[in-house]
C-alpha cells in the first residue's frame, strides 16, 4: 500500500493530511459514486528517515464535507476508505473503554456483554507471598494487565490515572453506556470500570499500608483461556513505587468519587493515607527484581521520587491539608522529567493534578513550573513531528517496545497544554498523532483492532490465541513498531536494516511488537474524550 491515511477518518474541521509514497497528484473520491470531490497536487517531502519512504503529502484540510471517501493517485494507487465527519471518535471512545471489560479477572465474562468472547471465572485462588508462602491472601479481581494474566500495581495505577483524569476533565463525554454489567446504575461506565480495578487494588495493600508490586504466576501462563490457567499465584514483594502509586491513585479516586459514592471515596482516601504513611516511613527506594527463573513482567524502576510527588499532590488536593505541600515541593525538586504519564515516569500526573485544581489548592509556583515545562516540551515535540514525513512526534531512536504509548502520551501532552492555552496548533498536533495510530504510518496498519480497513488483528493476547486467533475483540491498541525487537519471532523476521517505523508485524507471537495492555488503551480513553469534547 502506498497511500497511508487515518483509516477511521478525519473531523471536518482541523488538519487533514495523507501520505503518498508515489505520484504527483491525487483525487479524493466519494465512496459509492466514485465522484471526485476534491483534488490536489502532492507536496514532496523527500526521503523520510524513520520510514525510509519518499514522502509526498496531500493536505486536504480545507475540504470539510462529511461523507465516506478514498484516495487515488496518478501513480495508480488507491487508498482504504475513510470518513470525514463530526463525532468521529464517538464509537472508538466507547470501544477503547469496553476493552477493559474484556480484561476483567476474577469473574466470568457473560455472553450478554462479551458475546463470543465470553469465558468462565478465572484466577480466584488465594495468592501466596513469594517470600513467605505460608501467608496467603485473596487478591482476586482487577484487569489482566495485557496479553498475559499478570496484575501489576504500577501498570494499574497508570491506566487508572489516564482514565480518572479523563473523567475529571471531560465528565460529559462519559454519559453514554458502554454495555457492561453495571451499565444503567446511575454512574458513568468509565467509573464503573475503574471501580472494578480499584476494588482489586485495595486488596493489594498490606496491613502496614505498603502495597505488593504485582500478583502473577512464577512464569507466564500457556496460551490458554484464563479460567484454564491454574498456575499458583504469587504476591511479589512490596515496592516504594507501587505504594506511592497506590496512594496517588486512591487519593485521586477519593476526589473523583466524592459526590458519587461518599463511602467509597472515604475508603479510598483512608487507604491512600495509610500507603502515604508507610511511604514516608520508608524513604529509601525499594524494588525487588524478579528472582531467577521468573519471567513475568518486572515493571522495574530506578526512582520513586516522581511517584511520591504525585501522591503528595493528590493527597493535598483530596484533603486540602497543607501538610502535604512541603513533601510535594521536596519530591518535585528531585524530578527532572515533568511531562511523562507512563508507568515508570509519572511526574506528568502532577501536572494533570494541577490542571484539575480548580480551587487553587496547590502552590502557585508548581502550576507555573508545569505549564512552562508542558509548553517547552510541546515545542520540542512539534519540531520532532515536523522532522518526520508522517508528522508523528517520535524520534528515530524512540521506536521501542510500546512506541504507540509514547505517541499517545505526547498527544496527551499536546491536549493538556491546549486545555490551558487554547491554541489550534495543539489540537492539530493531537489529530496528527491519532492519524499515526490509526493508519497514517509506514507500516500501513491501524493500531486499534476493529478500527480501519487494515487494522491489526493478531494481538499477542492469550484469550485471542486460545480461541484460535481468528476473531478479535474490538478497541485494543497494539504496542506498535519497535526497532529493538526482543521476542524470538520478531528478532528472526525483522531484518537488521528495517527503518524503525516499519519494524512492526501483525503476528501474535511477536509480543515485543504486537501485545496489548491496559496502559496502551487508557491514553486513548483520554484522547478520544478530549477530541470529542473540543470538536467544532
Ligand atoms: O528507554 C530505553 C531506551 O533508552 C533504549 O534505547 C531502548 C533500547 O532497547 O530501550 C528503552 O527501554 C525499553 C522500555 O520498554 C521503554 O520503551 C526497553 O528496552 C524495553 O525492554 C521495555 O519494554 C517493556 C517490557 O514490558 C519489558 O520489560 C515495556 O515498556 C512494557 O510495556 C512491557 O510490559 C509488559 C509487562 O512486562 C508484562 N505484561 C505485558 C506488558 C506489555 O507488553
Ligand atoms: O507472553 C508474555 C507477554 O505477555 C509478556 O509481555 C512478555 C514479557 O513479560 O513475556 C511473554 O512471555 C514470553 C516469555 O517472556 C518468554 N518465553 C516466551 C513467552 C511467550 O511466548
Ligand atoms: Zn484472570
Amino acid at each position: 500500500m502506498a497511500i497511508q491515511i487515518n483509516q477511521v477518518g478525519y473531523y471536518p474541521k482541523g488538519k487533514k493530511t495523507a501520505v503518498f509514497t508515489a505520484g504527483t497528484a491525487y483525487e479524493l473520491c466519494e465512496t459509492g459514486t466514485d465522484q471526485v470531490a476534491w483534488k490536489g497536487t502532492l507536496a514532496d517531502r523527500g526521503l523520510d528517515a524513520a520510514s525510509g519512504d519518499q514522502v509526498r503529502i496531500a493536505d486536504f484540510t480545507d475540504f470539510d464535507r462529511e461523507g465516506s471517501y478514498y484516495f487515488k493517485s496518478d501513480a495508480g494507487e488507491v487508498s482504504c476508505h475513510f470518513e470525514i465527519r463530526r463525532e468521529l471518535y464517538r464509537d472508538l471512545k466507547k470501544e477503547v473503554l469496553k476493552a477493559f471489560y474484556y480484561q476483567r479477572c476474577g469473574c466470568g465474562l457473560s455472553a450478554r456483554y462479551a458475546g463470543e468472547f465470553a469465558h468462565a471465572c478465572c484466577h480466584t485462588a488465594p495468592a501466596a507471598e513469594l517470600e513467605h508462602p505460608e501467608v496467603k491472601k485473596d487478591v482476586s479481581g482487577g484487569w489482566h494487565d495485557a496479553g498475559d494474566y499478570g496484575r501489576y500495581t504500577t501498570a494499574a495505577a497508570t491506566a487508572l490515572a489516564h482514565m480518572l483524569y479523563a473523567y475529571l476533565f471531560f465528565p460529559q463525554e462519559w454519559e453514554e453506556p458502554v454495555d457492561i454489567p453495571e451499565s444503567g446504575n446511575g454512574v458513568a461506565d468509565l467509573l464503573n470500570e475503574c471501580r472494578y480495578e480499584l476494588e482489586w487494588l485495595f486488596k493489594m495493600q498490606k496491613e502496614d499500608g505498603s502495597v505488593y508490586h504485582k500478583v502473577t504466576s512464577f512464569n507466564h501462563a500457556n496460551f490458554v483461556m484464563p479460567e484454564e490457567d491454574k498456575r499458583d499465584l504469587y504476591l511479589f514483594p512490596v515496592s516504594t513505587v507501587a505504594t506511592a502509586d497506590f496512594a496517588a491513585v486512591m487519593a485521586l479516586s477519593a476526589r473523583v468519587f466524592e459526590k458519587i459514592d461518599a463511602s467509597f471515596a472515604g475508603r479510598a482516601l483512608q487507604a491512600a493515607q495509610k500507603a502515604w504513611e508507610w511511604s514516608e516511613h520508608h524513604p529509601d527506594f525499594l524494588f525487588v527484581s524478579n528472582p531467577k527463573g521468573c519471567n513475568t513482567g518486572e515493571y522495574d524502576d530506578t526512582c520513586d521520587t516522581d511517584e511520591r510527588a504525585w501522591a503528595a499532590a493528590e493527597l493535598l488536593l483530596a484533603t486540602g491539608d497543607q501538610a502535604y505541600a512541603q513533601p510535594l515541593a521536596k519530591y518535585l525538586a528531585g524530578v527532572s522529567e515533568l511531562t511523562v504519564f507512563g508507568w515508570s515516569e509519572m511526574a506528568g500526573f502532577v501536572g494533570l493534578a494541577v490542571l484539575s485544581d480548580t480551587k487553587q489548592i496547590l502552590p502557585e509556583e508548581t502550576g507555573k513550573r508545569f505549564l512552562h515545562e508542558f509548553e517547552a516540551k510541546c515545542a520540542d515535540y512539534e519540531q520532532l513531528a515536523d522532522a518526520c514525513g508522517y508528522e508523528v512526534a517520535l524520534g528515530e531512536d524512540e521506536y521501542t517496545w510500546g512506541s504507540n504509548m509514547t505517541v499517545a502520551m505526547r498527544a496527551m501532552l499536546f491536549a493538556v497544554t491546549d486545555m490551558r492555552k487554547g491554541e489550534e496548533k495543539y489540537r492539530n498536533r493531537i489529530l496528527s498523532q491519532m492519524d499515526y495510530l490509526l493508519g497514517k504510518n509506514a507500516a500501513g496498519y491501524s493500531y486499534v483492532t476493529g478500527y480501519g480497513e487494515h487494522a491489526f488483528s493478531h494481538p499477542h493476547n492469550r484469550p485471542t490465541v486460545a480461541m484460535g486467533d481468528k476473531k478479535v475483540m474490538k478497541g485494543f491498541v497494539s504496542g506498535g513498531a519497535n526497532s529493538h525487537p526482543c521476542d524470538e519471532k520478531a528478532e528472526w523476521l525483522i531484518l537488521p536494516d528495517t527503518p524503525p517505523m516499519k519494524c512492526y508485524l501483525d503476528i501474535w507471537e511477536c509480543y515485543s511488537l504486537n501485545e496489548i495492555t491496559i496502559y496502551w488503551n487508557s491514553p486513548l480513553v483520554f484522547l478520544t474524550a478530549y477530541l470529542e469534547h473540543t470538536q467544532e
